[in-house]
This record gives C-alpha cells, structure tokens and sequence, in this order.
C-alpha cells in the first residue's frame, strides 16, 4: 500500500503552461499574508501589517509551562522558562524579514506553493537575548559544528512528517545579532510571529528565523533536514543545488497615488510626485537605487535615507514630474557587495530568492 502522508502531500512540482492559481494554494495565500505594499512608507512596520508565513499551524503555547531546552553537544545544557529568558541582558535590534519565496508567482513557469507577488517582507524591531550568550552559558563541547533550532509547529510538507527545524554553522550562530527574540516592536510576540520566542538571524531569509522555538540541539556533523533539502536554488529535480541564505538585494516602490480597487493599477495626477520606497540587502548596505519610469529604458539615482539599522531596509525617494499617459515605474537597488536587482526573475524550481522588481503600472490623469 503506498504510504498514505505521500498520498495527502503533493510532491514539489511547476505548473503546467497556463495553469492557474489552485485552491489549496488560494487557502496557502489567505492563511499566509503579504505586507499591503502602502506600508513600504514605514521604517518599522507595523505588527499586523508584517507579512506572515507559517508552514503548518500556528500552535498554541502556554507560557508558564514553556521551556527552551539548550542542549546537545554542550557541557551544561540549559532549561530556560520564559522569565529566565526576559531577566538575561536583552538587545533591540531592527531587522528586515523576507520570505525566500517572495516573488514566486512571477516565475514563468511558476513553481506551485505558496504564490507569493512581492509583499513577502517587513521590518520589525525584534528584542532578546543574544543566541551567542546561550551558547557561551550552555558552554559548548569540543568539535561542536551546527546548531539545529526546533519549533513548537508539527506538519506534515511532500510526505514527510516534521517539526519545523532549520540549523546554522555554530560560526553563523555565534554572530552578533542573532538572538533569541521576546518581543516584536516593544510587545510580547504576537502568536502568529513565534510566541513565546523566536530565532532572529539578521541577514537571512526568512526560513531561517524558527518561530515557536523550543529546543536547540548543539551537534558534531552537518544537519540535513527537510527544510535545508527544500530551500535550495535547483534547476532541475534531481540535482543537489545551492543553499538559499542571505537575502538577495530588492528595492520596491511605495505605490504612488491611488489604486483602483480590481487591478490595483495607480492613478495619479499630472504634476510633482515624490516617489518613494525601501531598499535592503542581506549581503550588506544598500548604496545606490535607480528608478525607471519608462520601463527600464531609463533610469535615475534616488536619493537613499538613513534605516532604522544595519540589518533593516532604507528609504529612498525621487521626485517625479509626471505627465499624462501610461507609465511603469521600475526600481532597482545595488549593495556594497556589488549585488544588483536584476531587471528580469531569476529561476529555479523552489521558487526562490526572485528579487526583481515586477513594476509598477501608473495612469497620469492630466490635471
Ligand atoms: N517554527 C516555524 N518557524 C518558521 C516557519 C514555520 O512555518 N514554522 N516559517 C518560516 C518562514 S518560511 C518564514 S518566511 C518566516 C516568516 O516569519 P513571520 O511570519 O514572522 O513573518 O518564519 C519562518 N520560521
Ligand atoms: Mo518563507
């Protein structure tokens, strides 16, 4: 008899030519929000207005009883209650969050999961413990080589059964800046966001970041688990691929004027119109964002802001003297590694890492 989680989990596959949107992946994206894009004009967005991704259920966590277990290959493992956790020396630290799969739906062909456009990001400023502090306290045994962070969330992905783990190197989480976070802009974690606490790996994609964290596992050989065999960039099925990390940078647009309500295409009128957006890269400091109102024929320096911090987006701006007729509005940012958004989707079959700009269609009215 074939195993039946193969049989209620559909392996990973790319939609045939022309084949729409599912239903299972219409109740992925209803469950699993963007950020509305009007909220690019924030630096730190707001909590119910951060994009949410959660693999499985959201589950329910009593605080008292919680516990975050640091052991493994350490010489004095640690049993942390959530009041141990709040009275150790926190750091507050703004970080931009986006999921791998931002972009996916504009893949051609489109790899069928969650069908992201492009509002799978935020930047929340998230408060906890250093993970460095933990591992110093927990003292780690000789050899130590990952680190394997577990979730409270239990599901089932292409028929295997699973909680929700990821790992890093112990030099990744050693970084300064990773932490063990409490707190999500200055409140208590929303359930939704990893209540009571959650891994922060400033940098990474969002999968790195396990929410509803319980356990980490310090261990002696490379961990490869369900989720680091899926996020990899692979053009074909079979091959082994590239490890999904760092974000790739993404400049997008504060859409400008208003929208229509089935198309979303911008209006606005003929005249002075300062554009404005947020620019990140997990690679380094965004230095230069271009803009194109002619659909990337041309394109313009805007002027970049100051972030809220090193692992956060930035703002930039451009004012537009904009005249009546049809637009598209294209940005592009560049960081000091010399990374740059490309103009058109890269692609792979996981639907990963796709940080270039879909535009922006503006109608100018005259005025
Ligand atoms: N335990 C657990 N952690 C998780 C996930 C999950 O499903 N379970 N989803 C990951 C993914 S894919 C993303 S993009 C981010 C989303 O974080 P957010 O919902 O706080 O924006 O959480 C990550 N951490
Ligand atoms: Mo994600």
């Amino acid at each position: 008899m074939p195993d039946p989680l193969s049989r209620i989990s559909e392996p990973g596959r790319v939609a045939d030519a022309g084949e729409a949107i599912s239903a299972d992946e219409l109740l992925l994206a209803s469950r699993n929000h963007a950020m509305p894009l009007e909220a690019l004009r924030y630096d730190v967005t707001p909590v119910g207005l951060h994009y949410l991704l959660v693999h499985y259920d959201i589950p329910l966590v009593d605080e008292t009883s919680w516990r975050l277990r640091v052991g493994g290959a350490v010489r004095d493992p640690l049993v942390l209650s959530l009041e141990d956790l709040r009275a150790m020396p926190s750091r507050t630290v703004p970080v931009t969050l986006e999921c791998a799969g931002n972009g996916r739906a504009a893949m051609t062909p489109r790899p069928v999961s969650q069908p992201w456009l492009s509002g799978a990001v935020g930047t929340a400023e998230w408060t906890g413990v250093p993970l460095a502090q933990l591992l110093r306290d927990a003292d780690l045994a000789p050899g130590a080589l990952e680190v394997v962070f577990t979730g409270s969330d239990h599901g089932v992905e292409r028929g295997v059964e699973q909680d929700y783990q990821r790992a890093l190197t112990v030099a990744d989480a050693m970084a300064d800046d990773v932490l063990v976070a409490v707190e999500m802009n200055g409140a208590p974690l929303p359930p939704q966001h990893g209540f009571p606490a959650r891994l922060v790996v400033p940098g990474w994609y969002g999968m790195a970041h396990v929410k509803w964290l319980k356990d980490v596992t310090v261990v002696h050989r490379r961990f490869e688990g369900f989720q680091h065999a899926a996020y990899r960039l692979r053009q074909e099925a079979g091959e082994r691929g590239v490890a999904v990390t760092r974000i790739e940078p993404r400049a997008l647009l504060a859409p400008p004027g208003f929208p229509d309500f089935m198309t979303r295409r911008r209006v606005l009128r003929a005249g002075e119109v300062l554009l404005e957006g947020r620019a990140w890269s997990g690679w380094g400091e965004v230095v230069r964002v271009e803009v194109s109102m002619d659909d990337g024929l041309t394109w313009q320096d805007a002027s970049l802001r100051r972030g809220p911090g090193r692992w956060a987006w930035r703002g930039f701006d451009l004012l537009w003297q904009a005249c009546p007729g049809d637009w598209t509005v294209r940005v592009r940012a560049h960081d000091e590694t010399g990374r740059r958004q490309p103009d058109a989707p890269p692609w792979n079959r996981g639907g990963f890492a796709n940080n270039a700009d879909p535009g922006v269609p503006v109608t100018v009215l005259a005025d």
